[in-house]
């Protein structure tokens, strides 16, 4: 049987940090949420891929401006035009909210928009893709039913996925890895049946391929997360982004997957600064936060901590616009909080 090659994106977040009329002039990260939901997608329209998957939360929320949805949609339709077929996921930032008929109306865009089972004819095999929406309320109690809903078992295809923007239980998040394991937001592993070759998630932001459940036995299935295309938290600062290109091979069973590839996106480097402040007047205040924005990579995205005690003198110093005066161009810069921080005066 032929092999069927799959590109799995999520969580491309479009429209974050891109206001449509910006107040002030500076360094934004929404262009380069829309350039690696670009790069992502090249290998599909160059031809190498049979089907193009996106795992949910296209955009960054559910309530967005009709442009933002046109212009996120339409590297999809570039990709649907050129004969790959494209299924999306409705993510939680997407449930309502998108003009879906609009769009589900091109005929290579595929939306899983309720409990359902898409047959598609990829080159010579049939592939079948099972699905639903993100589900809010208790998927954990409610999984096994909405599965039964989309009618997979019934598909004749040789290839059958799976595909979902939640949390199954194994995932990890965050620096210091933290696991999910059984919240009713949570999917048990041992839900998932035989008769899949794989579960393609959006949802989780860290690239990450769950194969056991948490007591070390075999998932009938193994779970892909490509995870998000950028950084959308400082709690993503250390993670590599990118996307999943996967390889099925058909059978009696649903199919397997014979290797998958995670393709790694250019970022910017996420980068926490912390500056002392006390006894500092406003001249050496802003000397310093200058001497340290030079020293870090010029296409950081920096978040600036002051801590200590900030004489009032300085504290102007502090003003986003003041910032922006003393910061390089090419650094995007956020001030936060740092613990211990007082004011004087
Ligand atoms: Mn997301």
């Amino acid at each position: 049987m032929r092999r069927v090659r799959v590109l799995l994106v999520a969580d491309t977040h479009l429209g974050f940090d891109l206001p449509l009329r910006p107040r002030v002039e500076r360094r934004r990260r929404g262009p380069d949420f829309f350039t690696n939901f670009e790069c992502a997608l090249a290998p599909a329209l160059a031809g190498e891929v049979d089907l193009v998957v996106h795992g949910g939360d296209l955009l960054y929320r559910s309530k967005v401006r009709r442009e933002l949805v046109y212009r996120a949609f339409e590297p999809l339709i570039r990709v649907a035009a050129a004969g790959v077929p494209v299924v999306v996921v409705p993510g939680n930032h997407e449930r309502s909210a998108i003009p879906y008929p609009l769009l589900a109306a091109h005929p290579g865009i595929d939306i899983l928009d309720r409990p359902r089972t898409l047959l598609l004819s990829v080159g010579a095999e049939r592939v079948a893709i099972a699905g639903f929406p993100f589900q809010r309320d208790n998927v954990r109690d409610r999984f096994r039913r909405l599965l039964d809903d989309t009618g997979w078992r019934d598909a004749p295809a040789a290839v059958r996925l799976l595909c979902l923007h939640q949390t199954v239980e194994g995932a990890r998040v965050g620096p210091v890895g933290y696991t999910f394991r059984s919240g009713a937001d949570v999917i048990r592993a041992r839900d998932i049946p035989a008769g899949f070759a794989a579960v393609l998630a959006g949802h989780i932001h860290r690239h990450q391929v769950l194969t056991t459940d948490l007591e070390g036995r075999s998932h009938a299935a193994p779970v892909l997360y490509p995870g998000s295309v950028e950084r959308t938290s400082a709690a993503e600062r250390n993670e590599a982004k990118g996307y999943l290109r996967l390889d099925l091979r058909g059978n009696e069973n649903g199919g397997t997957l014979e290797r998958w590839r995670f393709e790694e996106l250019p970022t910017r480097p996420m980068i926490d600064l912390e500056i002392r402040a006390d006894g500092l007047g406003p001249e050496r205040l802003a000397t310093r936060i200058r001497q340290a924005l030079r020293k870090v990579d010029p296409d950081a995205v920096v978040r600036l901590a002051v801590s200590g005690r900030v004489e009032s003198t300085a504290a102007e110093v502090l003003r986003a616009e003041s910032l922006r005066a003393i910061s390089p161009k090419t650094i995007t810069l956020s001030l936060r909080r740092a613990r211990g921080t007082s004011r004087s005066g």
